[in-house]
């Protein structure tokens, strides 16, 4: 396992000497943040954020995200373009080393929240998700924090009524099209491409989200049998409904190399369809945080992990969710456990001799 901090490029009030500072970092996961949706990236640009990171001693080996856009989703207007676009991209990012790449296939909002810094008893703030906040808005009249707000009122409009009429399965069809365009890219270059849940799993105002469950992740996976075409396995997206077993879903595609990206984020489930984010440590949350970490460590997981969206603590501001206090004490969670479960197998291996 290689943990990893997410990192906003050079806007981010989180410099990357402070990542460096973080006991157990081995690289950023970034994204090149100045380009459109759908264009192609500098091989510049991609050159001087990785050369950033190493003179951090830091690697980049991973990339959050090359967003997926409207179109191809759609699979309307320029989505040819697009997609040739998207190929281009990871080519010219595993010429700079790139080992991974993390995107998502969600319509229009990406994740979504009702507060994005609701205070919690001890004065922290989090990112919440109500479902009666939620389900009380019409998105097309009202953004919700965190999404994207350049759409206008009529753009927004048009969209969400396209996805309401192709539905799930015209997702599952634009998606597995876009899957068989890109993975034989991906295993020229060797790179892993890593889908991310949607996040909340489970579909809102009426437009389909089909990355949300065991089900769905079998249908996703059977698209293309490689193992580049896997997943980025986030404990938060997936455990804020307890229909979904984490460690389960660790222990079934970790055992196949599927996921090549661990996301641990903990939540606290508050029924209903609604739930906080929490610390990462097991019982500020709903998920059993040593259970998940040791599924990957069962199966010998050699990819990737960060700590997900932290609290805001300690007076800090910023970023929403990424933060540098809690998500570096989450990093540092992570890492002691793994460290337990590296010392108590040599222990097991030497009492077995
Ligand atoms: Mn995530």
């Amino acid at each position: 396992m290689k943990m990893t901090f997410r990192w906003y490029g050079e806007s981010d009030p989180i410099s990357l000497e402070y990542i460096s500072q973080i006991p157990n970092m081995s690289g950023i996961v970034s994204a090149i943040y100045d380009v459109p949706v759908g264009e192609v990236w500098s091989q510049e640009s991609i050159d001087k954020l990785k050369e950033d990171a190493n003179s951090y001693g830091l690697e980049m080996e991973v990339i959050e995200s090359v967003p997926v856009h409207e179109d191809i989703k759609l699979r309307r207007g320029n989505y040819l373009t697009y997609i040739e676009n998207y190929k281009e991209n990871i080519r010219r990012l595993a010429k700079a080393g790139v080992k991974c790449i993390c995107y998502n296939f969600m319509p229009v909002f990406d994740w979504t929240r009702s507060v994005l810094d609701y205070k919690l008893e001890d004065g922290s703030t989090a990112l919440v998700y109500y479902k009666e906040d939620v389900d009380k808005l019409d998105p097309k009249k009202l953004a919700l924090p965190g999404w994207d707000a350049s759409y206008t009122p009529e753009e927004m409009s048009e969209l969400i009524d396209a996805y309401q009429s192709i539905g799930e399965e015209g997702l599952w069809n634009n998606l597995e099209y876009f899957i068989n365009e890109i993975i034989p890219v991906a295993i020229e270059c060797d790179v892993n491409m890593a889908i991310h849940p949607d996040d909340p799993p489970w579909p809102i105002f009426g437009i389909p989200r089909i990355i949300t469950n065991e089900d769905n992740l079998d249908r996703f996976l059977s698209l293309y049998n490689d193992k580049h075409h896997g997943l980025t396995l986030c404990s938060g997206s997936l455990g804020c409904t307890s229909d979904n077993d984490i460690a389960k879903l660790v222990d079934k595609y970790a055992s196949v190399g599927r996921i090549h990206f661990a996301h641990m984020r903990n939540v606290k489930i508050i029924g209903d369809g609604s739930f906080e984010e929490s610390a990462h440590y097991s019982s500020c949350g709903s998920l059993d945080m040593v259970d998940i970490m040791r599924k990957y460590h069962k199966h010998g997981f050699k990819g990737y992990m960060r700590p997900d969206h932290g609290r805001m603590i300690w007076g800090e501001t910023g970023k929403p969710g990424y933060g540098l206090y809690d998500r570096a004490l989450g990093a540092m969670y992570l890492s002691g456990v793994w460290e337990t479960l590296e010392k108590l197998e040599g222990d097991n291996n030497e009492s077995s001799v």
